[in-house]
């Protein structure tokens, strides 16, 4: 935004101006863009670490074969450490996770996003998906993925 723009909104509040600029831009607000990707059997998030705010993960299925889904975990438990259910998935009511959000299970070759206001903390980003054809819980084939909220 232009100085002069700015100056316009003085007469309302200028605080409050800035933090809306703040916000839309993303401009010093923090969050921002993370390239997910889901394949068998991982996960990748580009980048791993991000600043606080409005964090949109921009998650794409590269497969080959089979759909997957997207969870975020807010813990302090490492990615291989979370309370599982017998047949091997992750337990989402488990202790020591907090489930924010998922996008759920999408095929090979989109992409989905999800946006969540994340504060500075430690993250897991799974795919809590259990295929009864293999049979197999994509958790445990290695879907699972640190990340860092600063
Ligand atoms: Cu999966």
């Amino acid at each position: 935004m232009t100085e002069r723009a700015v100056r316009r909104w003085l007469p309302a509040s200028a605080a409050l101006a800035l933090a809306l600029v703040a916000t839309a831009c993303g401009g010093g607000g923090g969050g921002g863009t993370v390239e997910v990707t889901l394949q068998e059997f991982a996960i990748a998030a580009n980048p791993s670490s991000i600043s606080a705010g409005e964090v949109t993960f921009e998650t794409t299925n590269e497969g080959p074969n089979d759909p997957h889904e997207l969870v975020v975990i807010r813990t302090d438990l490492a990615p291989d450490q979370l309370p599982t259910n017998p047949d091997g998935t992750v337990n989402e009511d488990g202790e020591g996770i907090e489930v924010l959000d998922e996008i759920e299970e999408f095929p090979v070759g989109e992409t989905r996003s999800l946006t969540l206001d994340l504060e500075a903390g430690s993250y897991v980003l799974i795919c809590n998906i259990y295929d009864e054809d293999e049979p197999e819980a994509h958790y445990q084939e290695g879907m699972r993925t640190a990340f860092t909220v600063e």
